[in-house]
């Protein structure tokens, strides 16, 4: 099989213009209209609103090219398309081949009897797709979130570039992925499926290779080449239905194990000429999710060679609006951070389009269970034949490309829509309730059981299995949990519940200054400004923030500190949550946060923003991740009293510690506390030395500290493991806005690759930052005493540092 890509000399008008601007494909027309300097940075300020208007005109891209030779020459010659965004009129030498309107799906079209030796002209024409959606809805209504434009729910195009309650309205448009000329002869190979089948100290891979042939001829034949993890290459001739692998060498999620990968590489020839080769990169281990009925109700967690594990992740978004800048390097980065925090899991959200390999790839060398969701979200979508052949097109398609990945934990049919139909939200006709059940519960099984039948199917998230059966039921399957922030609860709320797996629960904050500056001028920067709320897409999201404020901190009285205020109100919810399912894992067993990413500089829930700036969660969460956790439910007035005129006021003040060992050894620890004041004077202390088993979670005897100045005092907690500190946290028992915060005159200098901070009393939530505001450091909003605390510099120029803690939110 040739293959030659059609990616230099584009060009591009809007359809009426005469005048042809230069293109780059894969691309987009906003990234080629920027570039030509015909648009403004869409993220500035509010140039959203006119990018916007441009997408109603249609546009029209064109390449001259010369084919080559060779592939002229082939029997099959194909004009393939990886991707194109989203409705389109293909032409090739003026005669129209195609009409396409899936951006998730790739088109072939046979041009063997249209293409000229020499030049030849391919026209693509993209229409409106905000004209299209408008159309649509005049003819069959279907409802879907507010914060996404009327009528999305009609194109499958990545919901969100039509606007979320994080996303701006950017249904930008273009030819996303490859385009090429595809030429064979005899046959190609289509796919390769493989199955593994897991026994002693064997794997056997049974193996379904499947070919086009361009006529049916006998005598073709395939050969497979496994290579294992050190390199070393061994051949199967003649064809082999099943391949045999002794001594195995198992995948592992992150914090389990290694993540040794196996290629599988098919050969298929015709005689001895060989006609194709396609490989597969594969890691051995059995995945599937564990459902047990319990005490509780009925278990759900990710099972790994037979391990339940906790998963522990985020939700994860596009990149970035403009799908053009994402690239596998930043995509690298993006989940190399999550690792480095902690992570053992992420999930693809329903909302966006389904990645690219490159990010698979990565998940499977980086130990990432990745639960991926299919692209149907907070939409309720009505079937029709036409409706019904594209989204099965698209569904076996993507399934069948991710199927082999080591890190695929599970596919999902959608984001949230088990529960909203059954709640009678966005639903408008009986048959829209028909097709919800029909679409995740009939069509996509049957694809899943045809295309990867080991692959575990859910229907939903949130679901407890389907048929509109209390899909968001605590004591079953996953749990989308808003109350606290939707629904206004406070942190300790999160302590009610005892979820089988949280795959979404969140909380908002502002990005960092710089990230603001990035998009603003310096009279938008208020929170409240026109420009600041372009760049906050949930209307409510900014009372919230004042809300959860007011009842934790001091009012903030310069801007800049607000938004690090926010992100310690943040980072300190997530914490609540996380810690206390931890604490319980068996009955818990997965804690995904909202939102891992940013597609552009916005307030969110986010724990990394647009520019990949970490804010405070995602410090936080390589702490509430670490495979050792130990963590502190308190009492205090945040949990049983806040309002401090109410009469009789009881406040107990205790602590409980636990141990969460998440990894496969047990775990010999020190457990120290030490009650002190806000200059740091010990008051009561207490140590207890334990052995945690391998994946399990211990608690400590509760300690009830009477009597005490509860605006003065707190609680450090310390884990040691032979003779070293692992980590080190404290907890207030009041408000932080009405502790006594002694002046911790913090100070920062760099000594080598370290930055060493100093506080002349107690400091809560310290932050380091540069001029940049771009270091990423080993730890950063920790807590610490009177003293030194030293941190390693990961990346990042220590230039213009700064330090400051909870004491300066005034
Ligand atoms: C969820 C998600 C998103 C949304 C988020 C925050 O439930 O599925 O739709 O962005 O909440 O509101």
């Amino acid at each position: 099989m040739k293959q030659q890509f059609l990616h230099q000399g584009w060009q591009m008008h809007r359809l009426g213009d005469s005048v042809q601007l230069p293109a780059v494909v894969p691309g987009s027309v906003y990234a080629d209209l920027m570039a030509n300097g015909k648009l403004e940075d869409p993220f500035w300020r509010d140039n959203e609103d006119a990018a916007l208007a441009l997408m109603e005109d249609d546009y029209v891209y064109t390449l001259t090219f010369v084919p080559d030779a060779k592939i002229l020459s082939e029997e099959l010659v194909l004009l393939r398309f990886d991707g194109l965004d989203t409705i389109a009129d293909i032409e090739l030498n003026g005669t129209p081949i195609g009409h396409t309107k899936n951006q998730h799906r790739s088109y072939e079209f046979e041009v063997g009897d249209l293409l000229g030796g020499g030049e030849n002209v391919l026209k693509v024409t993209f229409r409106s797709p905000t004209r299209y959606i408008k159309e649509m809805q005049q003819v069959v209504k279907v409802g879907g979130s507010s914060d996404a434009m009327d009528g999305f729910a009609h194109l499958r195009k990545a919901h969100c570039m039509f606007g979320w309650d994080w996303g701006p309205h950017l249904p930008d448009a273009g030819i996303w992925r490859p385009v090429s000329l595809i030429g064979f002869h005899t046959a190609r190979i289509s796919d390769v499926a493989i199955f593994q089948r897991h026994a002693k100290d064997c794997v056997t891979l049974l193996l379904d290779v499947q070919s086009d042939q361009v006529h049916n001829k006998r005598g073709l034949s395939y050969t497979v080449t496994l290579t294992d993890p050190e390199g070393q290459e061994t051949v199967f001739s003649d064809s082999p239905e099943s391949v045999l692998v002794e001594h195995p060498k198992l995948w592992w999620p992150h914090g389990y194990g290694d993540q040794p990968l196996y290629r599988v590489k098919v050969s298929l020839f015709d005689g001895e000429e060989l006609l194709d080769e396609k490989e597969k990169r594969i890691g051995l281990r059995t995945m599937t999710m564990h459902r047990e009925k319990d005490e509780y109700g009925e278990s759900f967690a990710t099972e790994v060679n037979g391990v339940q594990i906790f998963a522990m992740g985020a939700d994860y978004i596009p990149e970035d609006n403009l799908l053009s800048r994402v690239n596998p390097a930043r995509t690298r980065k993006l989940l190399e951070q999550c690792v480095a925090a902690n992570f053992n899991s992420i999930r693809v959200w329903g909302g966006g389009y389904y990645p690219n390999d490159d990010f698979y790839d990565s998940c499977d060398e980086l130990g990432l269970v990745v639960w991926q969701d299919l692209m149907f979200a907070c939409a309720v979508y009505e079937l029709s034949d036409d409706f019904e052949q594209e989204i099965i097109a698209e569904v076996a398609e993507n399934v069948r490309r991710l199927a082999h990945h080591a890190s695929l934990g599970l596919i999902c049919g959608n984001n949230e829509m088990e529960m909203f139909v059954d709640q009678g939200e966005w639903v408008q006709s009986f048959k829209q309730k028909a097709d919800y059940i029909k679409m995740y519960e009939y069509i996509f099984p049957k694809i899943m059981r045809q295309v990867a039948p080991d692959v575990f199917y859910w229907p939903a998230s949130p679901s407890s299995g389907g048929s509109f059966d209390a899909p968001n039921d605590p004591n079953r399957g996953d749990v989308h949990y808003w109350e606290v922030w939707h629904g206004n609860q406070p942190f300790s709320a999160y302590r009610d519940y005892y979820f089988r797996y949280a795959s979404e629960f969140g909380f908002q904050s502002f990005p960092t200054l710089k990230t603001v500056e990035a998009f603003t001028l310096p009279e938008d920067r208020n929170v409240f400004s026109y420009i600041m709320e372009k760049h906050q897409r949930n209307h409510a999201a900014n009372g919230k923030i004042m809300n959860y404020l007011y009842q934790t901190y001091r009012y903030p009285t310069d801007f800049a500190v607000l938004l690090y205020a926010s992100q310690m109100l943040q980072a300190t919810a997530i914490q609540y949550g996380v810690e206390h399912w931890r604490r319980n894992r068996g009955r818990c067993m997965g804690a995904i946060y909202w939102q891992l990413n940013d597609c552009w500089p916005v307030a969110s829930w986010s724990s990394i923003d647009y520019f990949g700036r970490w804010k405070a969660l995602h410090y936080f969460a390589k702490r509430f991740f670490a495979p050792v956790l130990l963590s502190c439910c308190e009492e205090g007035t945040m949990t049983q009293q806040p309002n401090v005129n109410a009469e009789n006021q009881q406040i107990e003040t205790s602590i409980r510690l636990n141990v969460s060992n998440e990894t496969m050894e047990a775990q010999d620890v020190v457990v120290r506390y030490a009650l002190c004041d806000n200059e740091g004077t010990v008051l009561e202390s207490g140590e207890e030395v334990l052995c945690v088993e391998a994946l399990s979670a211990v608690w400590l005897p509760k300690v009830i500290f009477s009597a005490i100045d509860l605006h003065r005092v707190h609680c450090r907690y310390e884990l040691w493991q032979q003779g070293a500190l692992v980590s080190s946290h404290s907890v207030l028992f009041c408000a932080p806005k009405h502790f006594d915060f002694a002046d911790p005159k913090l100070t920062v200098r760099l000594e080598g690759e370290e930055l060493v901070v100093t506080a002349a009393a107690y400091a809560k939530g310290v932050e380091i930052r540069n001029e940049n505001e771009d270091l990423i450091l080993s730890d950063n909003y920790f807590d610490m005493e009177t003293g030194e605390r030293r941190v390693r510099i990961l990346s990042g120029e220590p230039k213009g540092l700064a330090v400051r803690s909870v004491y300066d939110i005034r």
